[in-house]
């Protein structure tokens, strides 16, 4: 039987809950609220055990752990963006419940997506302060989920450093989104916030200028390479996951910028499409770029299908992917 739908909106901002009608086969009408974000946010208590004690659900009022607060915040914003801008809901685009643990271990110096949930550290007060603090630091753990849920890129060399740098462009539109910022207007940075007043440096990564995040006498200076010139070979991180991802990730930031308004519109559909359309788990830098190319190209006539895919193509040609 064909399916009457029909979809209503309810609720308050920023959640617009989706009212979900159709009609079975049996001709009944079936109501489903969905597109609302399910958090739970858990205190691992200084501790290495998952998830911990449940300290905040998704109807709680905030609570006093400032940690667990922008836990949750963030990643409503990260929900809010997938929704908005891709017409997504949630990781799996089924409306999967967003899971974070918070003060897990001790001094422990990052965050991660383990598969399941979003795992933060405290820092260690010496150079990292608590991971919570960063809106592009959680829109990455969280993007990793999408990643898993989509292409499921390798995370090692080539496809691994693809993986990387796609959680770094949506932890990057998850803020600029939050703030309402321009491509123009966004700082590019990945973890401004959780560096201590010790460390030589602004964040933990920059797109728009890989390589230059951070030079200080304890961490060194910011690996990351702006062009195919300088892919690191390595056997470390992955084969340096997080350190050639600066070669896509300036790609992104430049495409963006070189098209103008906010980064989430154009050049954000065309890289989640990129992602979305049947890229291999095993995707190259450069099979990934003609992915992009290609969903630019197939982008309506209203969105000047032609200037992006153009667009596109400079921003691969200048970090050195493509000719
Ligand atoms: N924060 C890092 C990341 O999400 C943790 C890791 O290396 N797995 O990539
Ligand atoms: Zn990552």
């Amino acid at each position: 039987a064909a399916a009457a739908r029909q979809t209503l909106t309810a609720g308050r901002p920023p959640f617009r809950a989706r009212l979900d009608l159709s009609i079975d086969e049996n001709g009944d009408l079936v109501a489903q609220l969905s597109d609302a974000p399910n958090r739970t946010i858990s205190d691992a208590a200084n501790t290495q055990k998952l998830p911990g004690m449940l300290v905040r659900s998704e109807d709680d009022d905030p609570v006093e752990d400032v940690a667990v607060n922008q836990a949750f915040d963030g990643l409503g914003a990260t929900f809010e963006l997938l929704l908005s801008a891709f017409q997504r809901n949630s990781l799996d685009d089924a409306g999967a419940p967003l899971n974070a643990s918070v003060h897990y271990g001790v001094d422990y110096d990052n965050a991660f997506w383990d598969g399941e949930r979003m795992v933060f550290g405290d820092g260690d007060g010496e150079v990292f302060t608590g991971f919570t603090a960063s809106t592009t630091v959680i829109g990455h753990e969280l993007a990793h989920g999408v990643v898993q849920h989509t292409a499921n890129l390798d995370y090692q060399g080539q496809p691994g450093a693809l993986n990387e740098s796609i959680a770094d462009v949506f932890g990057a539109l998850t803020e600029q989104y939050l703030l309402g910022q321009s491509a123009a207007e966004a700082s590019w940075l990945i973890g401004a916030e959780i560096f201590t007043d010790a460390v030589q440096g602004e964040a933990l990564r920059s797109m728009l200028h890989p390589g230059t995040a951070y030079d200080d006498d304890e961490l060194g200076k910011d690996p990351q390479p702006d062009h195919m010139d300088g892919f690191v070979r390595t056997t470390e991180d992955n084969g340096g996951v997080h350190i050639n991802s600066g070669i896509p990730n300036r790609a992104f930031a430049l495409f963006a910028t070189d098209l103008g308004g906010n980064a989430w519109e154009r050049a954000g559909t065309v890289w989640y499409r990129a992602l979305t359309g049947g890229l291999s788990s095993t995707a190259t830098f450069a099979e990934f770029a003609e992915a992009t190319i290609a969903a630019a190209s197939a982008l309506d006539r209203e969105t000047d299908a032609t200037v992006v895919e153009a667009a596109a193509r400079r921003a691969w040609t200048t970090v050195g992917v493509l000719e």
